[in-house]
């Protein structure tokens, strides 16, 4: 019973921090695409649990085995590419659109789910800033071009891996790996927007990847608070204004008054 009466109370907290705000940084990570069949990455049958985080999210292992590690982009590619975004991803895009320009949504994720949710319920005020690039995106290991790039990948042998049209070199995923910076005007952006802000929202994240963990100790320490959404605590939870336990596709749209589309 406590429990119910606790996350009532949490929600409550939540609910008057964002009405009386007047800007609102939202951070996001995985467990906001769990709802949309997407696996996270430290949770039970994570991403991390079936692989090995060390010899696939770094550029040392790119170098290493290019094949076995656009294997696991291109499995990951293949199962996001039928997800949908969740009434989580929808509330947070439908609520954006409404709060404009005061809400800016940014992401550890790279699968692309808020942006779809943009574009079907948010338009641009929803576009989240992705902190860790992209899916979908990749890069020139030669000259650097980024492009877009939706097809299959065929990892059956280094030979079949994709290469740029433009100077023949390997193409890489265009995210940001364990050890690799992020993208300068990416963060600063980030950045700007947790200063700036009343509230940072947390949404599905484990709060343990910097530089993204820390953003929302920068709403705090520019007089901001931080609300959380995690079915479990995190790192956050002990400085949090609120902390909500429960799914982000459940909280979410009784959160920020935005019933599920
Ligand atoms: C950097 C992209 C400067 C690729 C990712 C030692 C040496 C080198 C670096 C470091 C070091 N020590 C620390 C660092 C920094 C390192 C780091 O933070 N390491 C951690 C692990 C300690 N960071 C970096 O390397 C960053 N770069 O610092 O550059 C530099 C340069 C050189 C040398 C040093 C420093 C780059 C970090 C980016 C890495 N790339 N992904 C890809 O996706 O394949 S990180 C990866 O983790 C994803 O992006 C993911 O988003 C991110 C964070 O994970 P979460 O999103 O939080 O997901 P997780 O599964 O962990 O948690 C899910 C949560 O959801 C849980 O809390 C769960 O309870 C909750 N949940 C579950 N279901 C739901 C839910 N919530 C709501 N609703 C639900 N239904
Ligand atoms: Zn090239």
């Amino acid at each position: 019973m406590t429990d119910d009466l606790d996350r009532d109370r949490d929600l409550d907290r939540a609910r008057s921090a964002l009405d009386s705000a007047d800007r609102v940084f939202v951070l996001t990570g995985a467990g906001v695409s769990a709802e949309s069949g997407v696996p996270t990455f430290r949770g039970s049958g994570g991403l991390w649990k079936e692989h090995r985080p060390e010899e696939l999210a770094t550029p040392q292992a790119f170098r290493r085995d290019p094949r076995l590690v656009w294997e696991w982009y291109g499995w990951r590619r293949e199962l996001v590419s039928k997800c949908s975004p969740n009434p989580g991803h929808r509330a947070l895009a439908a609520w954006a659109h409404h709060r404009r320009p005061h809400v800016r949504i940014v992401t550890q994720n790279v699968d692309g789910l808020h942006e779809l949710a943009a574009r079907s319920d948010g338009g641009e005020a929803a576009l989240p800033v992705e902190l860790h690039g992209s899916l979908f995106r990749v890069r020139c290991t030669g000259c650097g071009r980024r492009m877009e790039h939706r097809r299959p990948i065929d990892a059956t042998s280094p030979e079949t891996l994709p290469r740029c049209d433009a100077c023949d070199a390997l193409l890489r995923p265009d995210v940001v790996w364990f050890g690799e910076s992020l993208d300068p005007e990416v963060l600063e952006e980030a950045g700007a927007a947790a200063r700036s802000a009343d509230v940072a929202l947390v949404v599905g994240t484990s709060a343990v990847v910097e530089p993204a963990a820390s953003l929302p100790r920068v709403t705090a320490s520019s007089g901001g608070v931080v609300v959380e959404v995690n079915p479990r605590e995190t790192p956050l939870t002990p400085g949090a204004h609120a902390s909500v336990r429960g799914e982000a596709g459940s909280v979410l749209p009784r959160l920020l008054g935005v019933e599920a589309v």
